[in-house]
């Protein structure tokens, strides 16, 4: 029938022309439909049965433009296959995180999935001050697993090069090296500089050409580095959790890229969480609780990944991603603790970038755009552009994620940037 886009009027005659997706409701006389999408790309639609609550599926729709700037910005629809595809592998590596997939339709651009009704955005469980406390240990094993297993580390060449191709994202790419790494330090059009912000504090990452050129070479490792298939979009928007489960969703902007741009993208969301707070009341205690979970995905991420790297050499009969055996393993366990480094230092300079683009970039996040005082999200906004500048400067310097975790305390002192 060709692709047409769907409407919350038009979404139920869809359902129920599925045989999958009808199966899943016992009748349609009395169905609720909203439409909840929150994010800058799709349509998503919650269709439920009334008097069975139960019934209930979640429709994607990517539709040929992008969202967040209208239909005057063209865009393909090619990501919802992408998108389809790293759910269903995602689903084979860490069973449970992700939600259950009822249906794809390439046609429509378009696939039917669990509606997590028991869980929430994490993005607004950090707004409202409510702890996660199993989110460190479940994003950690997402991490470890989803990276390690799609990597050279653990794949057949052949096999990995197969994937790397088949997860070409031309567009999405395109979006992110956009947004994330040009437009918010070239002053492009697209920016969306916040009233109060002070042009001075723009300057700091648009004018600087060591800032400039260290993003610069964040980028480059965005395009070129291939090491395994990223979820592509790892910010607190794209989970939901409740006190015993998390769920990664939203993997659209999926390709092979470099490892620490997932990690770094977590990171950088609870780092810009952790800002957000002090312009926030309540629980004093919750704003350590957002470091020190920072800390134990990373920590986790890290210990997992090598126990898991360990285990695969293991069973490699004396043969690892280094060679033939012939030290007692010690080429292996420092080639290990090289990568893990670097990684750590890649992660720290794709946060940065993540925490800046927010800012000045057309895609906020609500845990800053939403404070109502100007002037306390003026100081926000200027301490995440101060911490985002430093950690991507000096990647390399940190040795330990506590160190971050005093530079994000130190920039949360700052009353204004540069001073
Ligand atoms: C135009 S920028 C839109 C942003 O929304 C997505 O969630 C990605 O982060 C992308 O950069
Ligand atoms: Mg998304």
């Amino acid at each position: 029938m060709g692709y047409r886009q769907l409407t919350e009027a038009t979404v139920v005659d869809y359902v129920a022309s599925v045989p999958a997706l009808a199966a899943r409701f016992s009748s349609f006389g009395a169905i609720d439909v909203r439409e909840v999408g929150d994010g800058n790309l799709n349509y998503v639609y919650i269709v439920t049965n009334r008097t069975a609550p139960d019934e209930t599926v979640v429709v994607k729709q990517a539709v040929p433009f992008l969202r967040i700037a209208g239909e005057s910005w063209p865009l393909g629809r090619q990501r919802m296959v992408f998108e389809t595809a790293a759910l269903r592998r995602h689903a084979e590596l860490v069973p449970g995180m992700v939600p259950e997939l009822f249906h794809a339709d390439p046609e429509m651009s378009l696939i039917a999935m669990q509606n997590l009704r028991a869980h929430r955005i994490v993005r607004g469980e950090l707004i409202a001050g409510r702890r996660l406390p199993r989110l460190a240990d479940h994003l950690s094993t997402f991490l470890a697993r989803t990276l390690f297993f799609t990597s050279d580390l653990h794949l057949d060449p052949a096999a990995k090069k197969a994937a790397v191709a088949a997860s070409v994202n031309v567009e999405l790419c395109r979006i992110t090296e956009d947004f994330v790494f040009t437009h918010p330090y070239d002053d492009s059009a697209s920016n969306a500089y916040p009233a109060g912000l002070r042009q001075a504090a723009i300057d700091t990452i648009q004018r600087d050409s060591e800032l400039r050129a260290a993003v610069a070479e964040m980028k480059w490792l965005f395009m070129n580095a291939a090491e395994a298939l990223l979820h592509g979009d790892l910010h607190t928007g794209s989970i939901m959790a409740n006190e015993r489960e998390t769920y990664v969703i939203d993997p659209e902007f999926a390709f092979y890229g470099p490892m620490g741009f997932d990690v770094g993208a977590i990171l950088a969301n609870l780092w810009l969480a952790f800002l957000a707070r002090g312009a926030r009341e309540g629980d004093a205690a919750f704003r350590p609780w957002l470091t020190e979970t920072a800390e134990a995905i990373w920590k986790g991420f890290r210990a997992k990944f090598l126990d898991l790297w360990r285990e695969s050499d293991a069973g490699r009969d004396g043969a690892s991603f280094v060679g033939r055996d012939l030290d007692a393993g010690a080429s292996a366990e420092a080639f290990r603790q090289r990568f893990l480094r670097r990684l750590f230092a890649d992660a720290i300079g794709f946060a940065g970038c993540k925490m800046m683009r927010r800012i000045v970039g057309i895609a906020k996040v609500a845990d800053i755009a939403g404070i109502a005082d100007p002037a306390a999200r003026s100081r926000v906004e200027e301490q995440a552009l101060a911490m985002g500048r430093r950690l991507v400067i000096e990647r390399h310097r940190f040795a330990a994620i506590e160190e971050v975790s005093a530079l994000a305390r130190a920039s949360a002192s700052l009353e204004r940037f540069p001073a």
